[in-house]
């Protein structure tokens, strides 16, 4: 198979992470081609990698030396990089969120199906997870019975002034809105959040910590904490209760020290080293599939059905109450 020539919109924080892993790491890509709206950024990736710097998304997206474009730009940005994808027939690695609107999803859902080939993937990261795969296995396994409830957590050391209420669905918990549905194997049906005693650490414009339920077709309740001003650090957590046992997420491995009169174990600090294996092999797989002209990871369709779940969760960060979530049958064509 010969080289995929990757074209990047968006060179921030993530972009040069996987900029990084295609150039270092990964094999059977080159980064190719680059754009970013802030120069620095620009001129920061293409340092990592030689890659040219483009215009904008259109000049990355329709370069005829691109065969597949990875978006990174911020989340309002993608939806327009996607669209111009599709349009040139290219495949797309879109980061999360797919488009910040579940009617912007929608459209990319319309054109990817109008277009009559599967070529978008989101950037889902976490069914690649050892810790979440390893789970997965033990519920499809069988032996664990039904599962009843999950208990998660997904904790940020802190955040910036720029992340306000609604960010804690768009931007933190889509992760757990796809990951959970994906790992029990059924469908959300009503949406809720509870807010309470915000901790100190927040600002005005920021309820933190937040309680977000979700309840799905089958009947099983998940709670998912999100808190973003922890302070202590970065700290995933998943627990599914099961008819027959408990399966809880392995927590990540790091030796426990004895130093200064004290036993401890670090904790990560942010997501770039916490998920860096599942970005690995998400990125690989996608590089692989690409090569092969198929998309086996996450679809535009699971983007789509994460901004409906999201839009009604941030419903009822306004209103309190439960929301219902529709968002019809899963197209033939994503089956
Ligand atoms: P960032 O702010 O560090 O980088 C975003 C970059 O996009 C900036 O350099 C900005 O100038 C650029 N940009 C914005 N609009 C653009 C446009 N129209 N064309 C070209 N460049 C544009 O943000 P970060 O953390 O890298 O996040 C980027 C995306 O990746 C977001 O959607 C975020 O939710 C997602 N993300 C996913 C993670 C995961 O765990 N899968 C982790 C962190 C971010
Ligand atoms: C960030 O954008 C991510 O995607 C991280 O995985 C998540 O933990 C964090 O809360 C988001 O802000």
């Amino acid at each position: 198979m010969g080289t995929l020539k990757v074209g990047v919109v968006g060179t921030g924080a993530i972009g040069q992470e996987h900029i990084a892993r295609i150039t270092n790491k990964l094999v059977g890509a080159a980064v190719v081609a680059i754009t970013d709206v802030n120069d620095a950024n620009a001129k920061k990736a293409a340092a990592l990698c030689g890659a040219r710097v483009e215009k904008d998304s259109a000049g990355v997206v329709n370069a005829p030396d691109v065969d597949a474009v990875l978006v990174c730009s911020w989340g309002p940005a993608h939806a327009e990089s996607v669209l111009q994808a599709i349009a040139a027939g290219k495949p797309v690695f879109c980061e999360k969120p797919l488009a910040t609107t579940a009617k912007d999803c929608k459209k990319i859902v319309d054109a990817e199906v109008a277009c009559g080939k599967q070529l978008v993937q989101v950037g889902f990261m976490r069914r690649y997870d050892k810790g979440y795969l390893q789970m997965k296995e033990l519920i499809d396994s069988g032996e664990f019975g039904e599962p009843l409830l999950v208990h998660c957590a997904h904790r940020n050391a802190e955040v910036g002034e720029s992340y306000v209420t609604p960010m804690a669905v768009y931007d933190t918990a889509i992760h757990e809105i796809d990951t959970l549905q994906w790992l029990v194997g059924d469908d959300y049906v009503t949406a809720q959040v509870i807010t309470g005693k915000d901790t100190k650490h927040s600002h005005a414009k920021l309820r933190d910590p937040q309680m977000m339920i979700l309840r799905t077709k089958g009947g099983i309740t998940i709670d998912i904490e999100v808190f973003v001003n922890c302070k202590f650090g970065y700290d995933i957590e998943c627990e599914v209760c099961c008819e027959e046992g408990i399966i809880k997420m392995p927590e990540p491995n790091f030796p426990t020290v004895r130093k200064d009169m004290n036993r401890s174990v670090y904790i990560e600090q942010d997501w770039k080293r916490r998920f860096s294996g599942a970005y690995d092999v998400e990125i690989q797989e996608w590089i692989n599939s690409t090569l092969k002209g198929e998309v086996n990871g996450p679809t535009a369709w699971d983007g789509y059905t994460a901004a409906v779940t999201a839009d009604a969760l941030v419903k009822s960060q306004e209103t309190g109450g439960i929301e219902p979530i529709t968002t019809g049958e899963r197209p033939s064509f994503y089956k």
